[in-house]
C-alpha cells in the first residue's frame, strides 16, 4: 500500500470536524488535530456553531445533533443559538439588568432541550451587585448553581473554570452588554474578542458580538460566545411542559395538583395556587410564570392551522 492511499480514503469518507464560527456564507470547521478550514455554505444553510460535520473537499454534511438551544425572536422566527451543548451559562448583570422573566425563559428553554442551565452573575465589582445577587439567590439558589464573578477584576473566575473543565460544551447567553465576550476573554487568554461600550443613557449594550464563536478552554471544556439578544420566546415548549420546568415550582409540585393537566390558573386542588395563598410562593414568581404561560398560549393559538 502506498502512503497516499490512506489519505485518499479519508478524503472519500470525509473528515469529521466541528463548526467553531459561522460567518453568513462560510463556516470555520475545526478538526481534532487542531487544523481548521473555511467552507462555503448557503446563507440559510441552517448550520450553527457546535454542529459536528463531515467535510469532503468543499462539501459539508451535518451529523445528527444531540441538543439544540433555540429561541423565538420578536417576529416569531426560530433562531438556533448553538448545537450540541451540554450546559448553558445564563449571564446576567446588575447593569444592564435582565428583562422581565428572561432568566426563567432561559432556564425553561435549556431544560426542555435537555441542556443543563447555570447562572453567571457578572460585574460583581459594581456596588449595586450585592443586592442584585441576594435577590437572585432567594429565587434561584435552590434550583441551579450561581457563579457570582467579575470579568473585570477576575474575582470568581476559578470556580467557573473548574466547573467547565469537566469537559462540558457550554454557551453563554444573555442580553447585550452583560459581559459575555469580556468573560470569554478572561477565561480564554489570547482570543481578544471585541468588547462593547455601554450607552450612558440606558446602560444597555450595543450588540457588539455579531457571530457566535466556539473556543477551547486550556483546562478542558469548550465555550461559545453568542450575540446578545433580548427576545427569548420559547420554541416547541408546551404550556404544561413549561409549568414542569418553571424555576421554583419543582419543590411545590412534589405534592402534585389534583389534575395532571393543571395550568395553575384556577383549577381546584392546585398545589401552586395553594402555595401562593399560604405565602410559600412569591407573587412575583407566579406573575413571571403567568407572563410566560400567556405568551405560550398566544403562540400556540397563532400557529394553529385553523
Ligand atoms: N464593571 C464591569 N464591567 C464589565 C464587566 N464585564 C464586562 N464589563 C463591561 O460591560 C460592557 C459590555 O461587555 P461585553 O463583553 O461586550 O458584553 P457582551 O455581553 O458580550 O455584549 P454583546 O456582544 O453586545 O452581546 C463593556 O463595557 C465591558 O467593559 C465586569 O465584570 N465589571
Ligand atoms: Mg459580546
Amino acid at each position: 500500500m502506498t502512503s497516499s492511499q490512506p489519505q485518499a480514503k479519508s478524503q472519500e469518507q470525509g473528515r469529521e470536524g466541528l463548526i467553531v464560527a459561522h460567518y453568513g456564507v462560510a463556516v470555520e470547521v475545526r478538526f481534532s488535530d487542531g487544523e481548521s478550514q473555511s467552507v462555503r455554505v448557503k446563507r440559510q444553510s441552517g448550520h450553527v456553531v457546535g454542529d459536528e460535520v463531515l467535510v469532503r473537499g468543499d462539501i459539508l454534511q451535518r451529523l445528527p445533533r444531540r441538543t439544540e438551544m433555540c429561541r423565538r425572536d420578536v417576529r416569531g422566527k426560530v433562531r438556533l443559538v448553538a448545537a450540541n451543548l451540554d450546559v448553558v451559562g445564563i449571564v446576567v448583570s446588575a447593569s444592564p439588568p435582565p428583562p422581565r422573566s428572561y432568566v426563567d425563559r432561559a432556564i425553561v428553554a435549556a431544560k426542555a432541550a435537555g441542556i443543563h442551565p447555570f447562572l453567571v452573575v457578572n460585574k460583581m465589582d459594581l456596588p449595586s451587585s450585592d443586592t442584585f445577587l441576594a435577590y437572585l439567590e432567594t429565587i434561584y439558589q435552590s434550583v441551579l448553581t450561581l457563579f457570582p464573578l467579575s470579568a473585570s477584576s477576575g474575582h470568581g473566575l476559578d470556580a467557573i473554570r473548574n466547573y467547565l473543565s469537566h469537559g462540558h460544551r457550554c454557551a453563554f447567553v444573555g442580553t447585550s452588554g452583560v459581559g459575555k465576550s469580556s468573560l470569554l476573554n478572561a477565561l480564554v487568554p489570547g482570543i481578544d474578542l471585541l468588547v462593547g461600550e455601554l450607552s450612558e443613557d440606558q446602560g444597555l449594550g450595543r450588540h457588539t458580538t455579531t457571530v457566535a464563536t466556539l473556543h477551547a478552554l486550556a483546562g478542558g471544556g469548550e465555550l461559545v460566545d453568542t450575540p446578545g439578544f433580548r427576545d427569548f420566546g420559547l420554541v416547541d415548549v408546551a404550556p404544561l411542559e413549561m409549568a414542569q420546568y418553571f424555576p421554583g415550582f419543582e419543590a411545590i409540585l412534589e405534592t402534585p395538583c389534583r389534575f395532571r393537566n393543571c395550568y395553575h390558573q384556577k383549577e381546584p386542588g392546585c398545589s401552586i395556587l395553594k402555595a401562593l395563598q399560604e405565602g410559600v410562593l412569591d407573587p412575583d414568581r407566579y406573575e413571571s410564570y403567568l407572563h410566560i404561560l400567556e405568551d405560550l398560549k398566544a403562540g400556540e393559538a397563532a400557529r394553529r392551522p385553523y
